[in-house]
């Protein structure tokens, strides 16, 4: 979003078929939403997409093990997207679907403009291509043994027909784009990632498949029946189908201005190959592109393909939508990774929402109730607390560019700043003895001062907590609008006199033992469930030996940067190399204790990176409330000694 617009649009990446929603997309939907209500608060006409993507090897795949037709199973999980966003109150303005009649003419219509530039030409390609990523990679991107880098899965040789992009045409003209606009890839960290990637050369790209069908047709004007579009170019163009292109474009002036929002994993999409498209349309660029980081379990991305995500629905129905939606914009910086705990997120409600939110509204009514018969009146205010209504504009004032930053933490630290700065000063002046000494002007601007406060902090809170805050406003006697907006907030206008409603308790205090009944399991795979739920707990002695366990002896430990959890170890299994083993085991070892200490391997492990660091394998241990033993033979055994 820029500071002053009229129209405003703003995406979410839309998501793959292959599985059911998880929190990880819970985050990037209700960051965007956030924006959205933000942008309709000020007034900004604003259109919210949101979506599902439906073609690609990876579906027809996913499909086809399920016994599904393609288009029946990507109707199936795109509709669990849309009930849940609809049960999020997700306020999207349109739903896509790749496989939706107008999105389809519309990316044919892109492909021949971008012919009609010169900008598509005919070739073969011969590479790696990663289904779970849809991804091309040459030998050298690959990490040992052919396995993706993005994802650590195997790939596959792909050596077919293709037409290509000229990409590498705009290698300058992007350089040129990061360059000068400050702003369109955040944070700025990771924009620098993009400038470094792009500077080491681009590549022309692969745009079309011949090896399945599951993919939008190319043009009739091209007459090559047996080529499909590759996914991510049918996928990034939603962005502007979902607006009309190529159909009818009426909507496409929300173009101009752009926010997309995606997770770091798809950065490079969007912020090389999906520019340069538009270069080649002769379109306008996006105004900004946000990466944010992953949610983790146990210091893994958590995925619908490592069947280890939390599933957001049964957070949001243990804890609360809007506390879920305040936890999770609040935790983690934007742009960075976050473990998702819930013992954090209880932290979060126990603390900054009821003690600090809510009591201050339970204050408010039972000062005013005892005092005025819950008449507040803000008349003195400024009489009595200039320097404290100046001390919290001078926090609220530039608290917008946080927005324009995407950077939702700070902008709700510095809310809690005013919410303390509330809170410290009826500790301060201490109304109840003001009262007793029959200061009651000064006790009634005090009460009314705090009210203020917690209005503008309403008023701010809304985009993120919306019903929360109505209920809060309406207790404060006005409506959250636009109008409440410009002059409470824009304005630092006062409130007009009211009269104070009680309120239920906003946010009951989680009590330890009912959160560990509510503590959200990983979730099944959509296709673990029902039948195969009961079955899958019992496996046969072959599929245990499909498990190869082996002992181990650690030869090296070390802390990895930045991880509270993770430690790098280099584990000697009898092999020709040792192997390196990522492991979140830093809360209950210390590097220097595990050298030379033996363990038990899982050495048949698909390799996978963790915070971009190789693991080629996982040690066995037992967790419970007393802590994490690693399990170890009881005699030590030959590197590579063989469990089971
Ligand atoms: O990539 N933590 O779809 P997808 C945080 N169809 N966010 C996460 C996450 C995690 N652990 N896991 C997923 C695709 N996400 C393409 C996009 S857009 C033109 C095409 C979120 O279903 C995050 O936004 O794999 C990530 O970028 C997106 O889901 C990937 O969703």
């Amino acid at each position: 979003m820029t500071k002053s617009c009229n129209k405003v649009f703003i995406t979410t990446p839309i998501y793959y078929v292959n599985d059911v929603p998880h929190i990880g997309h819970a985050y990037t939907t209700i960051i965007a939403d956030t924006l959205a209500r933000y942008s309709r608060l000020k007034g900004y006409e604003t259109f919210f997409l949101t979506g599902t993507d439906e073609h690609g090897q990876k579906i027809q795949e996913a499909a086809k093990a399920r016994g599904k037709s393609p288009k029946e199973y990507a109707d199936e999980i795109s509709q669990s997207f849309r009930t849940l966003w609809n049960e999020f109150d997700i306020s999207y303005d349109k739903f896509i679907k790749t496989t939706d009649p107008e999105h389809i003419q519309g990316v044919q219509k892109a492909f021949e403009v971008m012919v009609e530039k010169g900008d598509i030409y005919k070739d073969h390609y011969e590479g790696f291509y990663c289904v779970s990523c849809e991804t091309f990679f040459t030998q050298t991107q690959l990490i040992e043994g052919g396995f993706c880098p993005d994802c650590g899965k195997e790939t596959h040789i792909v050596k077919e027909e293709s037409y290509f992009f000229r990409l590498s045409k705009y290698e300058q003209q992007l350089l040129e784009w990061y360059q000068n606009d400050e702003n369109c890839i955040l944070p700025k960290a990771k924009k620098n990632e993009v400038i470094n990637f792009v500077e080491q050369g681009l590549k022309d790209l692969s745009i079309t498949r011949t090896s399945f069908d599951w993919g939008i047709k190319l043009p009739e004007s091209m007459n090559d029946p047996k080529h499909v579009m590759y996914v991510w170019l049918d996928a990034l163009l939603n962005y502007i189908t979902a607006l009309g292109y190529g159909s009818d474009e009426k909507r496409m002036d929300f173009w101009h201005n752009t926010t997309h929002l995606v997770g770091k994993d798809i950065l490079r999409f969007h912020a090389i190959y999906w520019p340069a498209f538009l270069m080649s349309l002769g379109l306008d660029l996006p105004k900004h592109i946000g990466a944010h980081g992953w949610w983790t379990r146990n210091g893994e991305k958590m995925s619908k393909s490592k069947g280890n995500v939390v599933n957001p629905k049964e957070v949001a129905d243990a804890y609360g939508l809007e506390n879920f939606r305040y936890f999770l914009l609040r935790e983690v910086p934007f742009g960075q990774d976050g473990d998702f705990s819930q013992k954090a997120l209880i932290d979060r409600i126990n603390s900054d929402l009821g003690n600090d939110l809510g009591n201050l509204l339970n204050r408010i009514i039972g000062m005013s109730a005892k005092y005025s018969d819950y008449r507040i009146d803000s008349k003195d205010v400024a009489k009595y607390h200039k320097k404290e209504l100046d001390q919290a504009w001078a926090i609220l004032e530039g608290i917008e560019h946080y927005i324009y930053e995407l950077q939702l933490n700070r902008y709700l630290e510095d809310l809690w700043k005013v919410l303390t700065l509330a809170n410290q000063t009826i500790a301060t002046y201490e109304p109840w003895n003001l009262m007793k000494e029959g200061k009651i002007e000064e006790a009634f601007a005090l009460v009314a001062l705090i009210a203020n406060l917690l209005a503008k902090v309403t008023i701010l809170l809304s985009p993120v907590m919306p019903q929360t805050t109505q209920t809060i406003a309406k207790a404060l006697g006005f409506e959250i609008n636009t109008q409440a907006y410009l002059t409470l907030y824009k304005g630092n206008e006062l409130l007009a006199p009211f009269e104070i409603e009680k309120v239920p308790a906003l946010f009951p205090k989680i009590e330890e033992e009912l959160l560990k009944k509510a503590d959200p399991k990983p979730q099944m795979k959509a296709d673990k469930k029902g039948k195969d739920q009961a079955e899958a707990s019992i496996i046969t002695i072959d599929q245990f030996f499909q498990t190869k366990l082996k002992i181990g002896t650690i030869i090296e430990a070390q802390e990895v940067p930045k991880s509270d959890r993770l430690l790098k170890l280099k584990v000697d299994l009898g092999e020709e190399k040792p192997r390196q083993i990522i492991a979140g085991i830093k809360e209950y070892y210390q590097p220097s204790d595990l050298i030379d200490t033996q363990v038990c391997v899982v050495a048949n492990l698909k390799p996978a990176k963790i915070m971009g660091l190789l693991s080629e394998g996982m040690l066995l241990a037992a967790k419970d409330k007393n802590g994490l033993s690693l399990m170890r033979p009881e005699q030590p055994k030959k590197a590579g000694t063989a469990v089971g």
